[in-house]
This record gives C-alpha cells, structure tokens and sequence, in this order.
C-alpha cells in the first residue's frame, strides 16, 4: 500500500468531546479536556503516524459566538480549520443533540469535501432514545459516513479511524513521523496550567483565565517556568489564590507532575495572579498569551 497523508478537522458545539476523540485517536494527550465548555481556544494539531499513513487532526475551538475579541480569535481558527482538509468530522454528543448541531451541519452542506458524522458519549444512552435522533440525521444526505463513538471507553475509535484512513491522499508526511503535535513545549505548559484550573476552580472563574508564561528556561537539568494566571475579575484574585495560597499550590503541584512526565525531566514550576481587566477584548495581551493572528 502506497502511504498516505492528509488532514481531518474536527468541528463540533462546545463539550461535545471533540479534544477527548483526538487524543483517543492519536493515542496521546495532545489537547486538555474540561467538563466546561469552551476549554480549547486554539487550533491544534494531533498527528497520528503509522507506518502506512498519517493523519494530522485538527482540533478546534467549539463554534459559540461570544463577543470579544478572543471568542472573535476562537472563530476564525475553527472557520479556518476546515479549509484544504481531506475530510470533515462532525461531532455531536449523543445526550444533547439539538438545533445548535443541526446549523452547524448545515453550514458544511456546500463543502465539497467528505463529511463524517460522529456521535460521541455512546456509552450514556440507547438505541431506543437514539433511534429518533438518528432518523433526524439521516435526512442530511450529503454527510457521507455516520459513526457512534465513545472517547471515554474507546469504542469505534479504530473504526473511525480507518474509515478516516479511506479520504486521505497518498502522499508523503506533512510533519516528522515522530512528533504527535505542531504545539509547542512551552504552548503544551501553558494549557497543562489552564487545564487544572479549569478542574479546581469553579464556575465561570477558569474563563476569565489566560495563562502567560512569563520564564521558560529549558537550559538547564530542571526545566524553570514561571507562569502568570491572569484573570480578568479582580475578585476572582483571592479565589484563585485561595487561603493560605492553597488553590494556588493545588494547581502547579499538579500541573508540574503532568509537565515533569511530558518533559521526562524535574520541573520548577512557579505560578502568579495577575489581573488584567478586559485582556479578552486587548489584542496586544492576547497575541501575548499565546492567540496571535499569525496561527490562523
Ligand atoms: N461520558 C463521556 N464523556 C465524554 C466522552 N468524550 C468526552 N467526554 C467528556 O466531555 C467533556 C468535554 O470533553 P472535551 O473533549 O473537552 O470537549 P470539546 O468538544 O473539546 O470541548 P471544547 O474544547 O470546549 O469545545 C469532558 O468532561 C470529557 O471528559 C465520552 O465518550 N463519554
Ligand atoms: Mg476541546
């Protein structure tokens, strides 16, 4: 077999699972997942080598529509994923599908390229409460493949993937066939950070968050980071800290022992909050904390 290469975007509501699917898929932890919505903010890239082919999936932000200039940034980098890719996924959760995932598909109607339709979170229903749901779906005859998932259980992962496998172009690798992302160490960090605030800290206070590294010295033995937890509430400051600094504390140690296993080295890893009022709508702070125009 000739070797193959291409890219697969994956496009969904916010939560569907669309970041758990591509590090199932890949088979490593490419982009931090939340039971929040809107945890991932970039485009990110999750490549999966075989010796056969590799598929670069293209994780992006959910489609939502917050008006700022950073929910303007999560846009464009989701409208911008799809162009020039082999094939197209959907996906849905399989307990809340409804009219926001409908006018999602309906957007990808007139692009000519193979649609794939996923639905995730298989393992929490039936066949029975899906059977309308599927009817339903099956009236939108230019989606080429439907596929049920579970990103959490790793059912149909395979599967898909080798359905995937069929739109890709033969063609040589688009990236060294031992790297699993485009990120870097550094990006990798700073989500690893976000990622546990988003797991400790409640409510809507982990989306008022950007993390800005502020020292990444990879020189010596011990990798040195310092990162800044920048909220834009400057009463979500003492929260963030928590008493006695404890929030604070829970956060790095846990984000340092997921970074010292990424790096394979020791991490010294020490984190700040800075308030920064209004940095989701200041395009100087967001190219800053790692949203710069020139990624999309
Ligand atoms: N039960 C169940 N939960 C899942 C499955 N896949 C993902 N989840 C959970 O759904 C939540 C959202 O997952 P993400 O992968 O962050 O979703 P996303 O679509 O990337 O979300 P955004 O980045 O916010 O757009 C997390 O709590 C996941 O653990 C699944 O197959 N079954
Ligand atoms: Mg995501």
């Amino acid at each position: 077999m000739a070797y193959k290469a291409g890219f697969v975007a994956i496009i969904g509501k916010p939560n569907v699972g669309k970041s758990s699917l591509v590090n199932s898929l890949v088979g490593e932890k490419v982009s931090i997942t939340s039971p929040k919505a809107q945890t991932t903010r970039n485009r990110i890239f999750g490549i999966k080598n075989t010796s056969d082919y590799q598929i670069v999936f293209v994780d992006t932000p959910g489609v939502q529509h917050t008006q700022n200039k950073l929910g303007e940034y999560m846009t464009k980098a989701t409208e911008g994923a799809t162009a020039g890719v082999d094939a197209i996924v959907i996906v849905l959760d399989a307990l809340r599908i409804g009219q926001e995932d409908y006018k999602i598909i309906e957007r990808y109607e007139k692009v000519k390229c193979p649609k794939i339709l996923v639905i995730n979170k298989i393992e929490n229903t039936n066949y029975e409460k899906m059977y309308p749901l599927l009817s339903k779906l099956n009236e939108y005859k230019f989606i080429d493949k439907f596929i049920t998932t579970s990103a959490y259980r790793k059912i149909n992962i395979e599967e898909l993937e080798k359905m995937l496998v069929e739109y890709l172009p033969e063609g040589e690798p688009f990236y060294p066939t031992d790297e699993y992302t485009d990120k870097s160490l550094r990006f990798m960090c700073g989500e690893i950070i976000r990622e546990k605030a988003l797991l400790f800290l409640q409510e809507e206070i982990p989306h008022g968050l950007a993390i800005e590294i502020s020292t990444f010295d990879e020189t010596r033995k011990t990798i040195k980071i310092d990162a800044n937890l920048v909220t834009d509430n400057a009463r979500h400051k003492q929260i963030i800290i928590g008493s006695k600094g404890e929030m604070l504390k829970k956060i790095g140690s846990s984000a340092r022992a997921e970074i010292e296993n990424l790096a394979g080295t020791k991490v010294m890893l020490e984190l700040f909050v800075k308030v920064k009022k209004d940095w989701k709508d200041d395009s100087v702070a967001l190219s800053d904390f790692g949203f710069s125009k020139k990624d999309l």
